[in-house]
Order: C-alpha cells, then sequence, then structure tokens
C-alpha cells in the first residue's frame, strides 16, 4: 500500500476547545490526579475500581451533549476528503471527535475511551457504559477483567508498524495539541526528518520538542488549524 503524503499527530491541546482538558497544563488533568493512580497498568491492579472511575467519568463527559468536534478536527477531515497524496492522522487521544468529524484514515495510537477490552481474551469491545470491576466479558464471560481500551504507561502503543512506514514514506509531517512529553509519540517528528519530510508544529505554545521542527505556528487549535489547511490545500508554503 502506497504510503500517505501527510502525517499528522494530534495530541490534548486539538480538543481543548471541544471542552475536554489536556494533560500537562497547569488545568490539565495531571495537576488533579496523579500518572501513578490511574495511568499505569501497577494502578489498575491495585485498585481498579479507582482507574474505572477516572475513566468513567472522561466517558460519561465525552458523551456530554456538549462535546463536538471543533473547526481543527473538521479542518484535517477536509484535508483528508481533498488530498490525492492521502492523509494519515495518529492521534494519542482516546476520545472520538476526529471520526465524528469525518477522518477515517484515523489510528489511534493510545487507545479508545469508547471501547473495552477483557484482560482474559483480549476481546476489544464497544463500551458507552461505565466499567465496574465485576462486569463480565461479553465475549467469554469471564469477570474482573473489564478495562478501558486505552494504552497507559509502560504499555505498548497500537499501530507503531503502520506508523513506523507511515513516517518513512511521507512528505509533510504536522504536529498538533501535543506536548512532546510521552514518547514514542514525541521522536515522530524526528523520524519524519530523517525521511526528509517538511515537518510542521500546531500549538498553543511551543512544545518540548519544537526545536526539532522546521516550521511552527502558534495560537489555538480552532484557529489557526483551518488556515493552516487552508494554505496547504492551495498549494502555498
Ligand atoms: C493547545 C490548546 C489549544 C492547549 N490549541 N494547542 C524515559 C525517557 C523516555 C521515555 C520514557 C522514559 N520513561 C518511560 C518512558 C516511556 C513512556 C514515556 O514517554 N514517559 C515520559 C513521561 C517520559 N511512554 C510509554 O510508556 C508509552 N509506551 C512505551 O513507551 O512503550 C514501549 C515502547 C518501546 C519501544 C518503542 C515504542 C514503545 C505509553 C504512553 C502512554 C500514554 N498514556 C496517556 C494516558 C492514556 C490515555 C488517556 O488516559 O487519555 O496518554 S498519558 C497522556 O499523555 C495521554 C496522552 O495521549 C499523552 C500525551 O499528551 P498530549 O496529548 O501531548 O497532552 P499534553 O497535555 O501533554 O499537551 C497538550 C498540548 O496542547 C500542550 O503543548 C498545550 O500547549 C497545547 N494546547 N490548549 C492548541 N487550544
Amino acid at each position: 500500500m502506497r504510503a500517505p503524503s501527510i502525517v499528522v499527530l494530534t495530541g490534548a491541546g486539538i480538543s481543548k476547545e471541544s471542552g475536554l482538558d489536556t494533560f500537562r497544563d497547569p488545568d490539565g488533568i495531571w495537576a488533579r490526579v496523579r500518572i501513578e493512580d490511574v495511568a499505569t497498568p501497577e494502578a489498575f491492579a491495585r485498585d481498579p475500581a479507582r482507574v474505572h472511575e477516572f475513566y468513567n467519568a472522561r466517558r460519561r463527559g465525552l458523551l456530554g451533549a456538549q462535546v463536538e468536534p471543533n473547526p481543527a478536527h473538521r479542518a484535517l477531515a477536509r484535508l483528508e476528503a481533498e488530498s490525492p497524496g492521502g492523509v494519515l492522522v495518529i492521534t494519542q487521544n482516546i476520545d472520538n471527535l476526529h471520526e465524528r468529524a469525518g477522518s477515517r484514515n484515523l489510528l489511534h495510537m493510545h487507545g479508545e475511551l469508547l471501547k473495552s477490552r477483557c484482560a482474559h481474551c483480549k476481546a476489544i469491545a464497544a463500551c458507552t457504559d461505565d466499567l465496574t470491576v465485576a462486569l463480565a466479558c461479553p465475549a467469554c464471560g469471564a469477570a474482573g477483567g473489564m478495562r478501558p481500551h486505552v494504552v497507559w504507561f509502560g504499555e505498548m502503543p497500537l499501530g507503531l508498524d503502520a506508523i513506523e512506514a507511515a513516517l518513512a514514506g511521507c512528505e509533510t509531517f504536522i504536529a498538533i495539541g501535543t506536548s512532546g512529553n510521552v514518547y514514542p509519540a514525541a521522536g515522530f517528528v524526528a523520524d519524519a526528518a530523517v525521511a526528509g519530510a517538511r515537518t510542521i508544529e500546531l500549538n498553543l505554545e511551543p512544545s518540548m520538542g519544537h526545536s526539532l521542527f522546521a516550521e511552527c505556528r502558534y495560537g489555538p487549535a480552532a484557529t489557526i488549524v483551518p488556515a493552516f489547511i487552508d494554505e496547504l490545500l492551495k498549494g502555498g508554503r
């Protein structure tokens, strides 16, 4: 299969103006809860009810009527629809705002909040209700192994082979709304640059890895992403 000419990496910043919190901003999720309590396999083994509570609350928030894709999500869907060379959106986000905006060639490298996974049989299922420790797996019937289909620290991100191939073959790499703190995603810009891609950072402020990008534009995603995509589609630089 031919590699997409444009690879886009998105992070929590793209969904901020849709009403979802980022992680590392002063008002972000990690200012309220500790990573070690909710986002590691060890936390889940120690206190699964606490981890379920954290993700159940976020799932209910995502499903709330006020959370909608914003102009940045929609601009990326338009980019995919109008780019003959192909576009792959790799998102670190577990929300479903890219797909709701119309992106189809999409990879959720840190999983999806609206899916569950059984630790026993590994079956992945749609999930819009709260998960509990007592819940039985709809596929194998075993109780006690249901977890959110998300990637915690120390776990392997999803789709890394496909991501590696896409980065090696792309002509343009765009990172949007990610702080560049979490690997392997933070290293994608270097991989794309080695492959000869044009690299662009679109973020509210310079990320940890901003100096690795050839071009940077700063401002709220809902404003700067549509403007940049317009330019890209018109063939401007
Ligand atoms: C706006 C905006 C607006 C605001 N408009 N912008 C030591 C060195 C190097 C690596 C490691 C190390 N020790 C351990 C590691 C590996 C570890 C890691 O990276 N740790 C670091 C903390 C150092 N990584 C892992 O464990 C990963 N797995 C792994 O490495 O497997 C082994 C492997 C080996 C070999 C090859 C490949 C892999 C797994 C990482 C799992 C991350 N999980 C989380 C939580 C789960 C999902 C969830 O609950 O939602 O994923 S953590 C959290 O961070 C979440 C995010 O996806 C991820 C990234 O955050 P993101 O999106 O960048 O958000 P923020 O908040 O950090 O930034 C938001 C940005 O938006 C900011 O810049 C704002 O300015 C901006 N912004 N408003 C535009 N309106």
